[in-house]
């Protein structure tokens, strides 16, 4: 070949290789770069799935007709008889592929409590006849979304309840007319959670999504955070960048430990998702993410929200992440629960979590209320969470709700990461 091409430019091998390069140059761009490229020699086998024609988000409901399960104590994991459970099988035999997703709820807040007549108060479901593998708390910054909100519990306890797996719905609504603060809202919710149960994964979901594939299964991987959000409509599609962690996601209870949470710092739209994503790196960690075929999302469309524009500081705060996410976390967190409110499909957390402590500055505070942070003990902190989870037993049992009344409503400081973890996170049911 050499010999060939050394001999003259213009000789008929030299025009063959020429061509050549040519051709594998058109074709390395139609492939779509780099990418392309290596998934057709590594010929990934990602899953196909025909989305024109979804099922109906209810489809195969009826084949779970049991009736609810008694409050699960000692006898957990056995049949009414006293035989034990099978185990759930894996995948479960009641996944479609691609559902339905309406944008707006055909169905009042009871009506949707009929289609799912085995939600328990709190929003709570554990498969009737069989035990589950996994154990998923799914957490939803909110407020004042009314119509998002009904239209994702319409779509999500069925399709929850495909999966076969023990879960739960809580909605962390922020009180008050202050700057919205996602990330914080979603610690609060993360460490009310773990005071209710021992949950093997923690859901942060964005309560506009609403996901077209029930593949995309509710769970988290043993190791790394994952995102599950990697194919929204409003992207078409696709990943927006690559470091994008936004929209849903999930974490252990030690993932979660182990990054310190999330920022509370972010007051305001943006950033604090690039945040929990620098955190996921920091602590050596990655991301891990469902097949695109697969995390299809639909996004409720909605204009701005007002008490959650733009953060101006987003750029700053990302800056500094490498030397905060020490000490702004779980670590530095602190709310005040005003009330915790069973509802028949969904936990109502409503939380005071404070204001940008920047706008007020030389102001009056408008939405916090004058109460002092107490520096609490931990043996308080529990003793007080002990006694809240008693009450919401009893109350789960009568199928009531829960206030916290105004002599309970203590300052919740957080504990520290470390004690956070002690009997919170050992146990993987
Ligand atoms: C990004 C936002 C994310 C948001 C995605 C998708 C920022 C920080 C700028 C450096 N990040 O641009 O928070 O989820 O868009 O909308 O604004």
């Amino acid at each position: 070949m050499m010999a060939c091409c050394g001999r003259s430019l213009d000789s008929p091998c030299t025009l063959a290789l020429l061509i050549g390069f040519q051709f594998a140059f058109v074709l390395y761009f139609s492939l779509g770069g780099f990418r392309g490229l290596v998934s057709v020699l590594v010929h990934t086998t990602e899953p196909e799935f025909d989305y024109s024609r979804p099922h109906d988000v209810y489809t195969n409901l009826s084949h779970l007709g049991a009736p609810p399960p008694p409050p699960r104590n000692s006898s957990a994991g056995l049949t009414a008889s006293g035989q034990p459970l099978r185990d759930c099988p894996i995948p479960s035999p009641m996944l479609v592929g691609p559902v339905s997703v309406h944008l707006f709820s055909p169905l009042s807040l009871d009506e949707i409590k009929q289609r799912n007549p085995l939600v328990l108060p709190g929003g709570r479901y554990r498969p009737p006849d069989c035990e589950p593998h996994h154990h998923t708390a799914i957490v939803v910054p909110y407020r004042n979304r009314l119509s998002h909100l009904r239209a994702l519990l319409y779509h999500l306890h069925p399709f929850l309840q495909r999966q076969q797996i023990h879960y739960s719905i809580y909605i962390v609504q922020q009180w008050g007319n202050g700057t919205f603060n996602r990330a914080k809202l979603l610690n609060v919710g993360v460490r009310e959670a773990l005071r209710d149960e021992d949950w093997s994964c923690i859901f942060l979901h964005d309560v506009d999504l609403l996901p077209e594939n029930d593949h995309n299964t509710y769970t988290c991987h043993k190791q790394f955070p994952t995102h599950l959000s990697v194919a929204m409509d409003k992207f078409r599609y696709r990943l927006p960048y690559p470091q994008y962690f936004g929209g849903v996601s999930a974490v252990t209870p030690d993932q979660y430990m182990k990054m310190n949470g999330f920022p509370n710092q972010y007051w305001g739209w943006g950033g604090e998702d690039d945040d929990i994503a620098a955190r996921v790196r920091l602590s050596g960690m990655k991301i891990v993410r469902p097949p695109v075929a697969i995390g299809h999302y639909k996004m409720i469309k909605h204009r701005g929200d007002k008490g959650n524009e733009q953060n101006p500081r987003r750029f700053d705060l990302l800056k500094r992440t490498r030397l905060n996410w020490h000490s702004d976390g779980l670590s530095s967190l602190n709310y005040e629960l005003l009330s915790k409110e069973l509802e028949p499909l969904y936990t109502n957390l409503t939380v005071d979590i404070g204001e940008d402590p920047r706008l007020n500055q030389g102001r009056v505070p408008v939405a916090v209320k004058s109460t002092p942070v107490h520096p609490r003990s931990t043996s308080n902190v529990r003793d007080t969470a002990k006694q809240e989870n008693k009450l919401e037993e009893r109350a789960a049992a009568n199928n009531t709700v829960v206030k916290l009344s105004e002599g309970k409503r203590a300052p919740v400081q957080s504990k520290t990461a470390n004690q956070t973890t002690q009997g919170q996170t050992g146990v993987v049911k």
